[in-house]
C-alpha cells in the first residue's frame, strides 16, 4: 500500500491538487514556511513539533485529534478533506486517531534523510509526496478526475 502511494506520486505529474489549485510541491512549501519559525530555511525537530502539537492542538491536551487536524489544515492550505482525510490517517501511525509527539517521532527518521536533525524543503517535499495523496485520488481515497 505504503509502495504504491510514493510510487503514484513520483510518477505522477501534479496539476491541481486542491480546488485552489496548490499542487502537492506548493503545499510543502507553504508549510515549510509556515513551520520554520526561525526562517533558516529548514524544519529543526522542535519547529516540526512546536507547529504541529502546540498552534494546531486546539484543546491543549498535547494531541491533535483527526477533527482539530482536517479543520486546521483545510482551513490553511484548502486542501480536499478528503485527501486530508487520508493524509491525516498516514500520519497517525499508531492508529489512536491523534497525532502526538509519537507520531511526529516515529516519522523524522523518513523525513530526514540525510539525518542532519533538520529538515529541508527537499525533504518535506519527498516526504509530502508518499504520504499525501495528489488531486487526481493516486494513493488516496479522492476521487480521479480525468486528465
Ligand atoms: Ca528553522
Ligand atoms: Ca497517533
Ligand atoms: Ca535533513
Amino acid at each position: 500500500m505504503f509502495t504504491l502511494i510514493l510510487l503514484a506520486a513520483v510518477f505522477t505529474v501534479s496539476l491541481g491538487a486542491n480546488p485552489h489549485g496548490y499542487t502537492v510541491d506548493q503545499v510543502a512549501a507553504l508549510v515549510l514556511h509556515d513551520m520554520d519559525t526561525n526562517g533558516d530555511g529548514q524544519i529543526s525537530q522542535d519547529e516540526l513539533i512546536l507547529e504541529l502539537i502546540k498552534k494546531w492542538d486546539s484543546n491543549l491536551d498535547l494531541k491533535v485529534s483527526h477533527e482539530e487536524f482536517v479543520h486546521h489544515w483545510v482551513n490553511t492550505y484548502h486542501d480536499h478533506p478528503d485527501t486530508t482525510n487520508t493524509f491525516f490517517h498516514n500520519l497517525d501511525t499508531d492508529h489512536d486517531n491523534f497525532l502526538t509527539i509519537t507520531d511526529i517521532l516515529a516519522h523524522i527518521p523518513q523525513i530526514d534523510q540525510n539525518h542532519d536533525s533538520h529538515v529541508t524543503l527537499s525533504e518535506f517535499n519527498v516526504f509530502l509526496h508518499t504520504v499525501h495523496p495528489d488531486g487526481h485520488g493516486h494513493g488516496g481515497n479522492v476521487h480521479p478526475v480525468g486528465k
